[in-house]
């Protein structure tokens, strides 16, 4: 079962890196109107930031995403009954692959996602690796929380 998912994370997280490698050398393409300004995502949509969404296949379906678009992560603050949540930046693809934590960058704490969620702006031109940080990559790997996002230029014009 891991190793199925960790094939499949790979391609799938290849094919992401390709599509964001070709738009670039072909330019300014896609979707131009979502381009043009920056839009404000809610990860995972009505299903925010949980336990056991696919958010690879979120990012997938909802992108892409474009510089200085603002990703807003909502989970509620863990009490008796909830477990907590947080938003972790991981270094680089392999420990995202693997969901190393060891080296990763909270950048949401647990109780950051209440409210209107915890807001996250894409401004640099670099791939984002997101994973929640909780149970020492349990979240991440069991869970499914965690994607990739390349923000891609923005369209002028
Ligand atoms: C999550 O979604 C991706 C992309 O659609 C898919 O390749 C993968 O198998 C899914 N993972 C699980 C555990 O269902
Ligand atoms: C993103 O926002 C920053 C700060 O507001 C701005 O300087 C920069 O030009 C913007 N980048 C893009 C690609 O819109
Ligand atoms: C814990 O939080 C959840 C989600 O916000 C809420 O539905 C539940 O009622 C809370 N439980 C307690 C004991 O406060
Ligand atoms: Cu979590």
């Amino acid at each position: 079962m891991a190793t199925r998912y960790n094939k499949l994370g790979i391609s799938r997280a290849g094919l992401i890196l390709l599509v964001t490698a070709a738009s670039l050398l072909t330019g300014c393409m896609g979707r131009p109107s979502k381009a043009n300004r920056p839009n404000t995502i809610v990860v995972g949509g009505s299903q925010g930031w949980r336990f056991g969404f696919n958010y690879t296949d979120w990012a997938f379906e909802n992108g892409p995403f474009y510089l200085n678009d603002t990703l807003v992560f909502k989970y509620d603050a863990p009490n008796s009954t909830t477990f907590p949540h947080s938003v972790y930046l991981l270094p680089d693809f392999w420990s995202f692959l693997r969901c190393d934590l060891r080296r990763a960058k909270q950048v949401g704490n647990a109780i950051a996602g209440g409210g209107d969620g915890f807001r996250f702006v894409l401004n640099r031109w670099q791939p984002y690796f997101f994973a929640c940080g909780e149970r020492n990559g349990f979240h991440c790997k069991a869970g499914l929380m965690k994607f990739v996002v390349l923000p891609f230029p923005r369209c002028h014009g």
